[in-house]
């Protein structure tokens, strides 16, 4: 059986990352976890394009024309959407979630979802560098592996 494997190594990669400025308290760590990441994986941080949007909601069209450039392997969106008093919540996440994957299909490149979508701040918290890792860090490194994997289909 002959199997495909994308390996983690991040030399060479080229990777445009959308960053939301709402909540940037929360993203601000998002972006460093995923510059970290690209970094201890072998990338070069002047091979990271970071691209700001205002809110969650406008990320999706940002990365598609990003993706879209041909100037990057990937794309990364980060942001933070917080349940908190807001009915915007639902449909901020549903359609920021919907939309990243639409741009992948649509480009052809991979787009991976850093967004955090939490009923609380000690949450988002939680999942921005404290006890449940950061989120930023796993959508750097779901975008290393993806680009591997289509190098080697
Ligand atoms: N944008 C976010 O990134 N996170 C949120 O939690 C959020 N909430 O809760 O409203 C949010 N709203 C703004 C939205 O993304 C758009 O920027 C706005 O609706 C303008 O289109």
């Amino acid at each position: 059986m002959k199997r495909i494997e994308g390996n983690l190594s991040a030399a060479g990669q080229k990777i445009g990352i959308v960053a939301s400025r709402f909540n940037d308290f929360i993203v601000n760590r998002l972006i460093g976890g995923a510059e970290d990441c690209f970094v201890r994986h072998g990338g070069n941080s002047e091979d990271l394009t970071l691209t700001f949007v205002p809110g969650a909601f406008e990320i999706p069209l940002v990365a598609l024309k990003m993706a879209e450039s041909g100037k990057y392997d990937a794309v990364v969106c980060l942001g933070a959407v917080i349940r908190g008093a807001t009915p915007h919540f639902d449909m901020v996440a549903n359609e920021s979630a919907k939309g990243i994957a639409a741009a992948s299909l649509r480009s052809g490149v991979p787009v991976t979802n850093g967004i955090l979508t939490t009923d609380s701040i000690e949450q988002a918290i939680e999942r921005a560098g404290t006890k449940a890792g950061n989120k930023g860090a796993d959508a750097m490194i779901s975008a290393i592996e993806i680009v591997n994997v289509v190098k080697g289909l």
